[in-house]
């Protein structure tokens, strides 16, 4: 049995009632999160939740819970589901009223949805690294909010996916954003490139944790926008995500990245990440 959260209860996947009304549905109006699970444990649940209800404020909508409330949800899930490796998804849509594109009455109050389900890390891909495919960035301008409207970005890990490769890199007006599902770094000479923090791409809570490993270990960094022609002539490349934590980015239209193997800085990130998880801290 699966066990969704949904309104304020927990309950089993199968009666699970969500109206067809519900501005998800016409609109992908609301928001989301991916919170990582290590060991029964939540990953960095504060950061997530605190990022969950900034992109609520964004689109002007309150959701009906605290940030220690969710995580309680949160836990919950991971506990009555069993989940020892996996991951929670929770998203809050602005609720169910007919078809109107301005929000609907106050009283009509936000839908939250919840599950967790188990999610093996990505080992194989860490290890061996994946390729990449630049693809045009036709997403708006307001992708620091974690808006459930992901058109342009499953258009884009389609195309990618069809070209053989594991992920999209968005490339706006000549300058490489970000991925589909991810954060992209670039190492120069030692030193780590990836977008700035604007409005144009996705601020990954995995993004903030690699750039403080990066000055506790001492990896200069430079928070810099770069071309796809400077990404070609990188040392070394990678992405970052909840599920995919720091992934080796070999090959980018089937150019070589670096070697065509997962690089020294990248191997170091990747080894700073897993200490600081809770299945290392217990251990
Ligand atoms: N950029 C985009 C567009 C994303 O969708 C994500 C995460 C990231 C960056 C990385 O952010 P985090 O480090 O906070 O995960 N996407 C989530 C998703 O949709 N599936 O997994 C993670």
């Amino acid at each position: 049995m699966t066990i969704y959260f949904i309104d304020g209860k927990f309950t089993d996947k199968d009666q699970l009632n969500i109206s067809v009304d519900d501005r998800g549905y016409y609109f992908g109006d609301g928001v989301y999160e991916v919170v990582k699970v290590y060991n029964g444990e939540l990953y960095t649940a504060e950061e997530h939740f605190e990022r969950l209800l900034q992109s609520a404020a964004k689109i002007k909508m309150t959701i009906p819970y605290s940030q220690q409330q969710l995580i309680e949800i949160a836990k919950e899930l991971v506990e009555r589901n069993k989940i020892d490796t996996g991951h929670i998804y929770l998203q809050v849509t602005r609720g169910a009223s007919l078809r109107i594109h301005q929000f609907p009455d106050p009283s009509v109050l936000p839908v939250v949805t919840a599950y967790a389900i188990p999610n093996e890390r990505p080992l194989k891909n860490m290890a061996e690294g994946v390729s990449a495919k630049f693809v045009e960035d036709v997403r708006w301008l307001r992708c620091d909010i974690k808006s459930l409207n992901l058109l342009a970005n499953v258009l884009a890990k389609q195309e990618a996916f069809e070209d053989g490769c594991a992920e999209a890199i968005f490339v706006r007006d000549g300058f490489v954003m970000e991925g589909s599902s991810s954060n992209m770094f670039g190492v120069k000479d030692g030193v780590v490139y990836t977008h700035p923090a604007t409005n144009l791409i996705l601020n990954g809570i995995t993004r903030q944790v690699i750039l403080k490993l990066c000055s506790e270990i001492g990896i200069q960094v430079k928070e810099t926008a770069f071309t796809p022609e400077d990404a070609l002539k990188m040392d070394e490349f990678f992405m970052t995500s909840t599920t995919a934590e720091v992934t080796p980015v070999i090959l980018i239209d089937g150019n070589q990245i670096g070697s065509g193997q997962p690089g020294e800085i990248t191997k170091k990130l990747q080894e700073a990440f897993s200490r600081q998880m809770p299945v290392f801290e217990k251990q």
